[in-house]
């Protein structure tokens, strides 16, 4: 049997082994593999296109090539590369597409709500926001949960400079972020398979550490729309699905929140997402990643290699029961 390389894996072979699979088994699936496609471009769609294909259906069919013993020093990645590779839902599952989809994608007018469980609630217009907080630039690491990486040099501030603004209350121990629900201008809004608009959540801890990022922009311009503009997070500590691109809204809140994904695979998407190479994704291991832009893979690091920054709020946590 030929080993296939997940790196070999198009989207375009993914899109239309997945139309074939659709087409032959019908529409019961069809929320099933919507979903596989949503989180797996890098390996599983391997299996899938083999389960399309008609062979076995066997997880060992592709093998990853083992890590680099000495990968070299992190660098950034290249504006054209983070421009236009993304994972963007409500325009497209196909990373390549997202940037000409988004590109008329009306980020001004824009207001962000903070608010909840506060003393202070705010409407923030994004112009006064960028003016008010100091921008600052943070290389972050970017792990995908679907084993790919990057290097991104973001703008923005932390975004506990907005929380400790609106006096979060006692009563206060998660934050909800909200994504924009648009779908005159987000045709994969349409997808009643998805829960819209995308939510994501951060214990109010972890939101309040300094590396959690509010993002306006990157490599000193303001940040594309394929990108999340005009607002997004970065929680780079987190797989990438946490840092919710296009947010509207931010609420304190004394439940933990139901991401889009939790809510579409609780058992492969958890409330954490914590980058951890020792717990594996249901359908695939997690413990190395393709670095955009280079050949071989990278191991994975616990964190993503922010262990000193965050490890401290997962003491006495089990990391694999609270994936
Ligand atoms: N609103 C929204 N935010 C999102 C997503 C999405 O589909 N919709 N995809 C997430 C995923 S899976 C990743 S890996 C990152 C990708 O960010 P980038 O395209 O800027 O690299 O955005 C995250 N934020
Ligand atoms: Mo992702």
């Amino acid at each position: 049997m030929v080993k296939i390389r997940s790196s070999e894996i198009t989207p375009e072979h993914v899109y239309f082994s997945r139309r074939k699979f659709m087409k032959g088994i019908g529409a019961l699936a069809l929320g099933s593999v919507v979903m596989s496609a949503c989180s797996n471009q890098e390996a599983v769609t391997a299996k899938e296109t083999v389960i399309a294909g008609s062979t076995t259906g066997s997880t060992s069919l592709f093998e990853e090539p083992a890590p680099e013993a000495n990968p070299p020093a992190d660098t950034p990645n290249s504006y054209e590369a983070i421009t236009t590779y993304n994972n963007y839902y409500e325009f497209s599952v196909m990373k390549q597409q997202v940037a000409d989809m988004a590109k008329d994608f009306k980020t001004s007018p824009w207001t962000v709500q903070v608010g909840g469980l506060v003393n202070n609630p705010k409407t923030h217009d994004i112009d006064d926001l960028v003016k008010r907080f100091p921008q600052e630039e943070r290389i972050y690491r970017l792990r995908c949960v679907e084993g790919w990486s990057m290097v991104i040099p973001w703008q923005g501030f932390p975004l506990a400079q907005l929380l400790k603004e609106v006096e979060p209350t006692a009563k206060a121990k998660y934050v909800r972020f909200e994504s924009i629900l648009a779908p005159d201008q987000m045709p994969g809004q349409n997808d009643a398979y998805f829960k819209w608009p995308y939510a994501e959540g951060l214990r109010l801890d972890e939101a309040m550490n300094d590396l959690a990022l509010m993002v306006t922009g990157l490599y000193g311009k303001p940040l594309p729309p394929q990108n999340g503009a005009p607002l997004r997070l970065a929680v780079p500590w987190k797989y990438g699905f946490k840092s919710a691109k296009a947010i509207v809204k931010i609420d304190l809140v004394e439940e933990q929140p139901t991401s889009l994904w939790m809510a579409a695979a609780p058992d492969e998407y958890g409330f954490y997402a914590n980058v951890n190479p020792e717990k594996a994704h249901p359908r695939w291991s997690q413990s190395s990643e393709r670095r955009i832009g280079e050949g071989g893979r990278r191991k994975t690091l616990l964190f993503n290699g922010y262990e000193a920054e965050v490890a401290h709020l997962y003491t006495g946590m089990d990391l694999n029961a609270n994936y």
